[in-house]
């Protein structure tokens, strides 16, 4: 057998990932966004209507968990990054109680590859999370 000091390294990292979300799931229905691994939120989105096309105004249902008791915000917005734009909307949010929250007023103006973010201001540093959609 030969040498797996690379393998053992990648196995603690991922440990480390693990451990710093716990056992946290958002709760419902929703597509899991990509977290950074050091985060302590994770975040499921789902729109309405579930398929959405360019031009067609749609609502976006977050759930979070984890660092809940230290939440003070959290912010939606969507850009085309092959682009370097963002909408032309800016959505509002509201806090609709057990780690959810009801975006409202998204709009993609354009056929494409586009980024939902969401943001939680929990502490010094804000998570980002995101999530790409195929827009057509
Ligand atoms: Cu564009």
């Amino acid at each position: 057998m030969t040498c797996s000091g690379p393998q053992i390294i990648a196995a603690v990292i991922l440990l480390a990932a693990t451990s710093a979300h716990g056992d946290c799931l958002p709760q419902g229905s929703g597509e899991p966004m990509k977290a950074p691994p050091q985060g302590s939120v994770r975040a499921a989105i789902a729109t309405s209507p579930a398929n959405i096309t360019v031009g067609m105004p749609f609502d976006v249902g977050i759930a979070l968990c984890g660092a809940s008791s230290r939440i003070e915000r959290i912010a939606i917005d969507a850009t085309m990054p092959a682009h370097r734009h963002g909408m032309n909307y800016r959505p509002t949010i509201v806090a609709v109680g057990d780690g959810r929250y009801q975006a409202t007023g998204m709009l993609f103006h354009m056929p494409g590859r586009w980024e939902i973010v969401v943001t939680v201001f929990a502490g010094a540093r804000p998570e980002r999370l995101t999530l790409d959609m195929d827009i057509r």
